[in-house]
């Protein structure tokens, strides 16, 4: 959802805030899809533009969608994936890369798996869904990031053959071991956590901005809309990503000049 530049400008960024923000210890952000609206990525839940709205989720987001019709699913991240290689990184990505550079430690958890966080210059993304860049033999567990779309959809792994499949989380699939450990332990140890587009209705994602305010964090959620998690937040900035955190860097570290855009 873009909000005319006037509406996001009038929204106040709270002076204790940026003070928590500039003396914060560790900061944790948490994202979803609406961090990557901006940069024209669709969501998934906003009626007119959302990815759900043309597909049922239980048709195409799950093992047994892809049992059933292995092309049709992958024909639908194939197409998600060339509107991602067109986008760009927003000035809500780039701001959040700055805000790693400049706090004594940053944690990046991330439901996307358009790895705009990555192109923007984050190092420590912690993806807890996978990534539409990577696909994964079904057969043999050969992670690849090198395949051709031809004929063959999906197409073959080039280690034993067998058949493609995202390396991406699907409904009723566990989530990576690692991502979710690392995930869960950085929250727990967050004096600062940020909420930033996201619905915090997929579990167990929406379940960090509770776990993070339970062991002690002060938490944040950046949304135009409310969610689930808007009644526990400290503070609550009813806005687009792209236009607010820019604001709120530039307004903790006066020296770093929001990206035109
Ligand atoms: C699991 C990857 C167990 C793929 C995704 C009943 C039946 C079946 C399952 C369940 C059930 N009840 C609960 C479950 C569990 C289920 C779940 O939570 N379902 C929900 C729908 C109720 N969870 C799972 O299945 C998970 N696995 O539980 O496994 C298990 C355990 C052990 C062993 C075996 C099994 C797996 C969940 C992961 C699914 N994969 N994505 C793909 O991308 O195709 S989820 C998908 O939704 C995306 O990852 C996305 O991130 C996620 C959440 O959506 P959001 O990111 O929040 O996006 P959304 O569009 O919803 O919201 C956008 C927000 O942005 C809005 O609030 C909007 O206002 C805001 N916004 C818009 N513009 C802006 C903005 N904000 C800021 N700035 C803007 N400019
Ligand atoms: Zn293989």
């Amino acid at each position: 959802m873009m909000m005319s530049e006037s509406l996001a400008d009038r929204i106040t960024i709270p002076e204790a805030l940026v003070e928590t923000l500039r003396r914060a210890e560790h900061v944790v952000v948490l994202t979803g899809a609406g961090i990557s609206a901006e940069s024209g990525v669709p969501t998934f839940r906003e009626a007119q533009t959302g990815l759900w709205a043309q597909y049922d989720p239980a048709e195409l987001a799950t093992e047994e969608a892809f049992a059933r019709d292995p092309r049709r699913v992958w024909e639908w991240y194939a197409w998600r994936r060339q509107l991602i290689n067109k986008a760009a990184p927003n000035a809500g990505h780039l701001a959040l890369a700055a805000m790693e550079a400049r706090v004594p430690r940053f944690s990046l958890i991330t439901q996307n798996i358009d790895e705009l966080h990555q192109r923007a210059g984050c190092h420590e993304t912690i993806e807890l869904h996978g990534s539409i860049g990577r696909s994964r033999c079904v057969r043999c567990d050969e992670i690849t990031r090198h395949w051709t779309e031809g004929e063959e959809a999906p197409p073959r792994c080039p280690r034993c053959g067998g058949m493609l499949r995202p390396d991406v989380v699907w409904f009723g699939e566990a989530l990576p071991f690692d991502a979710l450990a690392k995930a869960v332990a950085a929250t727990h140890d967050a004096d600062l956590f940020f909420s930033v587009g996201t619905s915090s209705v997929v579990y167990p994602a929406a379940a960090l901005p509770l776990e993070a305010i339970e062991y002690g964090a002060t938490a944040v959620e950046i949304n135009p809309e409310e969610t689930p998690a808007t009644v526990m937040m400290d503070f609550v900035l009813p806005g687009a990503a792209g236009q607010i955190l820019p604001r709120l860097v530039a307004a903790a570290w006066p020296d770093w000049t929001a990206p035109a855009g």
